[in-house]
């Protein structure tokens, strides 16, 4: 397999809607004060991890392109959980792309304590050999959720998957530590906005 060839029009993809993300915040910061999004980053799946991931899960080589849906990944990180919902429904109004598969691990966290919002998407690229439709997920996550996934993502690494029982439990404390933090901090934010409006008005 030339795994540089199949890669191309993903690395594309990713650049594609970096810029195009980018954009968003931009506009956001010419207009208002506030932008639902603090940064964006991308990155290619490394190969290894996709061998890993096709492996783990039975995924046939011919068929990697379907069946890994994360090749090319995109992440948002909002400062406040509501910035997650007005992304969202900016994503959802864009026509350059087609959402196939929303997952909110917000509302509903996964086992590990793990949150975050996913977007499946089909990315039509332009190729030299014409126009190719590509899968990437979308994770959009608050400055806190991120900022757990990065450390537990790291310890499972460590562990192999593994994490001790003890650890994984004090992980699902801390996220649910960091969870109340997004919360305190969005009702700090709405008060605020409350105090400044009264303000306004005088
Ligand atoms: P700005 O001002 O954020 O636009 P590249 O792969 O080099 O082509 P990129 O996007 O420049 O693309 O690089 P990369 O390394 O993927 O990083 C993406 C952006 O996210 C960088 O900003 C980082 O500074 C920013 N970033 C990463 N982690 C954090 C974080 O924890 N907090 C904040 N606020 N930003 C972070 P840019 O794009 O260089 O500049
Ligand atoms: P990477 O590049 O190492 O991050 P599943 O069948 O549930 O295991 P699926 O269907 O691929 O997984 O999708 P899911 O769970 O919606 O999203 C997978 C990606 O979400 C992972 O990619 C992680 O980036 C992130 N993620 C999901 N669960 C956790 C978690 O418990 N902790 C952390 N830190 N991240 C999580 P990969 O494949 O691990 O790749």
């Amino acid at each position: 397999m030339n795994w540089e060839v199949i890669l191309a029009p993903y690395s594309q993809v990713v650049e594609e809607l970096k810029v195009k993300l980018k954009g968003m915040r931009a506009q956001f910061e010419y207009e208002t004060r506030h932008s639902p999004i603090e940064f964006i980053v991308g990155r290619v799946k490394p190969i290894q991890s996709i061998l890993e991931k096709a492996e783990k899960r039975n995924v046939p080589l011919d068929r990697i392109e379907t069946d890994i849906q994360d090749i090319a990944g995109i992440r948002i990180v909002c400062q406040f959980v509501d910035d997650i919902y007005t992304v969202v429904d900016m994503l959802k109004s864009r026509k350059d792309f087609t959402i196939i598969e929303e997952k909110d691990y917000i509302s509903r966290e996964k086992e590990s304590g793990y949150r975050s919002y996913h977007m499946i998407i089909e990315y039509p690229v332009e190729t030299i050999h014409g126009n190719k439709v590509i899968l990437a997920e979308i994770q959009i996550r608050t400055l806190a959720m991120n900022f757990w996934a990065t450390n537990e993502h790291s310890l499972n690494y460590k562990y192999k998957g593994q994490i001790p029982e003890d650890l994984k439990q004090r992980l699902q404390r801390a996220a649910e530590a960091a969870f109340k933090l997004d919360e305190e901090m969005s009702k700090i934010k709405t008060e605020v906005q409350e105090a400044q409006r009264i303000l306004y008005r005088k």
